[in-house]
């Protein structure tokens, strides 16, 4: 996967052509149609036959340029439709409209969910009808409402309900491609400046397995490849597609703590052990599973059932840690399965902390007892070390504008997006809006200005007494995007003040006339 061929990387697909394997390329440009002549030429049948193609499970597969690509020992089958009786025919199209009817109720569950919200708004017009609400049971009415709309508007395909049963990957990795990095990716994925749109959510995936067999965590945690796969797959499935906070951002963070882990030499000198290294890669996998997209302040001031069911503390973050375990918890999955007891529940621990460790609730509390201990810093100090490890992640969750402006910039604006989603269903709820999440009152550089100054500089600044070798890739780029948006802020301004002073203009021409 060479950093500027995957968009444009041909496909392939492997046929079962009269029990012979038959290699079939296409680029992926081609039309629905292009790719169905070719499968007719390959299969040695007229190019214009109707054709299907069948998995070796029995499932039909689409034909298109998005088409799941399969691999040598997992062939399929190209089935002229002409040849068909009419009933296998009618068999097979039953199947095939069964099958879609299928996906679509598990990935949604629009029926379920759409005739749920229709019973409780009948029961609760029947009740304000016949007996009147008390207030607190039309809250709670609402609020049930809201979770259910939520999870028809905010399901991202495969995420999973609240009662964490649908973690299971949707797909298997038969079509989850096996991409074979190239040495230019393998360099860059090392790097603050990776450019992290470049890629779809397989090639990040190949990119994160990659990073667990690099970093040496296959074989200490002696993990199953194929688990790993799997493992990821199920992540992947279970961010939800937010603005924001989804597979993408997962993968942002995931690859800036590898690339911290190389900057600041962590896997080669003898600081940190590759257990840290594990619990600090698959934190950063995990650490917003299953988002819903709002924040804490949205979950508690709306009394969400994740806001009640942590009681208000960091409801988000505890749920991301109970999505991660969930899908651990499931075999085919449990990329700690030949991990002994003790040691998972050290590992386990030392997740759960540091994906709590995300709520920004606690930046202050966190840094200042990083700063505690920076400046007499033992490798050999647990305690030391666990702070050390929180820092990290926190560092690498925010660190969107260490990447260079063209990578960094867009990020602002999908969070934005999810921000002002959050204010305006606060507004239209009648809950408090915080001001840096109001359209009417942020722009990007004041968004930024003030978090690069005292959030992300202080941060980074801190760290870089421990590891001066982050100066020049993380912390030079966040004091060069204050300077960027400091100049936009002042541009913004004169734009305003020219703005109202035409206003004015206007208004004193119009006297005079
Ligand atoms: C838009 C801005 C902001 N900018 C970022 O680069 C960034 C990265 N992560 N996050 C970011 N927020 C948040 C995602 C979830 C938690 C952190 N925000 C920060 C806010 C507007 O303004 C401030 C500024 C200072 C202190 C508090 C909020
Ligand atoms: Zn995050």
């Amino acid at each position: 996967m060479g950093s500027s061929s995957s968009s444009y990387a041909p496909r392939t697909i492997y046929l079962d052509v009269d029990g012979k394997v038959q290699k079939v390329v296409f680029s992926r440009h081609c039309s629905p149609c292009d790719i169905k002549e070719l499968l007719c030429s390959s299969s040695n049948i007229p190019r214009n036959t109707a054709i299907t193609i069948v998995n070796p499970e029995g499932s039909m597969v689409s034909i298109d340029p998005t088409m799941p690509t399969n691999s040598a020992n997992f062939l399929y089958k190209v089935v002229p439709l002409s040849t068909s009786q009419p009933e296998e025919k009618e068999d097979m199209f039953q199947s095939m409209l069964s099958q879609v009817a299928e996906q679509f109720s598990r990935a949604f569950h629009i029926n379920e969910l759409k005739s749920e919200v229709t019973n409780r708004l009948a029961m609760l017009e029947k009740r304000v009808e016949l007996e009147g609400l008390k207030v607190v049971e039309i809250e709670k009415c609402k609020n049930d409402l809201r979770k259910l709309r939520d999870e028809i508007t905010s399901r991202g395909g495969g995420s999973l309900s609240d009662d964490g049963k649908k973690v299971t990957p949707r797909r298997d990795i038969p079509s989850y491609p096996k991409y074979t990095l190239s040495q230019e990716t393998i360099e860059a994925l090392k790097k603050p400046t990776f450019d992290v749109w470049h890629w779809e959510h397989n090639e990040m995936l190949s990119c994160l397995e990659y990073m667990y067999h690099d970093l040496g965590l296959v074989r200490e945690f002696n993990m199953n490849p194929i688990t790993l796969k799997r493992w990821l797959l199920a992540i992947q499935e279970n961010y939800r597609n937010n603005p924001f906070h989804n597979f993408r951002h997962c993968f942002c963070v995931s690859q800036m703590m590898y690339g911290m882990i190389h900057l600041c030499n962590l896997q080669v000198s003898d600081k940190l052990a590759l257990t840290d290294m594990g619990i600090l890669m698959t934190a950063a996998v995990c650490h917003d599973l299953d988002h819903p997209g709002y924040n804490n302040t949205y979950q508690i001031n709306a009394r969400t059932e994740l806001a009640v069911r942590y009681n208000d503390i960091s409801p988000l973050e505890n749920h991301h840690c109970a999505v991660a375990f969930q899908i651990l918890a499931l075999p085919e999955c449990n990329i700690f399965a030949n991990v002994d007891p003790e040691a998972f529940k050290q590992i386990r621990q030392a997740i759960i902390t540091l994906i709590l460790a995300t709520d920004m609730a606690k930046h202050g509390e966190i840094l200042e007892s990083f700063k505690q201990n920076v400046d007499n810093f033992d490798f050999t100090i647990a305690e030391h070390v666990a702070c050390l490890r929180m820092v990290l992640i926190k560092c690498c969750d925010i660190s969107n504008e260490v990447r260079p402006t063209e990578v960094a910039e867009p990020w602002v604006d999908c969070l934005l997006e999810e921000y002002f989603m959050q204010s305006d269903r606060e507004k239209s709820e009648g809950l408090p809006v915080a001001p840096f999440m109001d359209r009417d009152k942020v722009t990007k550089p004041t968004a930024q200005i003030g978090f690069i100054k005292f959030v992300l500089i202080p941060m980074f600044e801190t760290v870089m007494r421990l590891f001066p070798q982050i100066e020049e890739l993380m912390v030079q780029p966040l004091r060069d995007s204050r300077d960027h948006y400091e100049e936009l802020k002042q541009l913004e301004d004169a734009m305003t003040e020219g703005s109202s002073f035409m206003i004015k203009f206007r208004k004193g021409m119009k006297k005079c006339e």
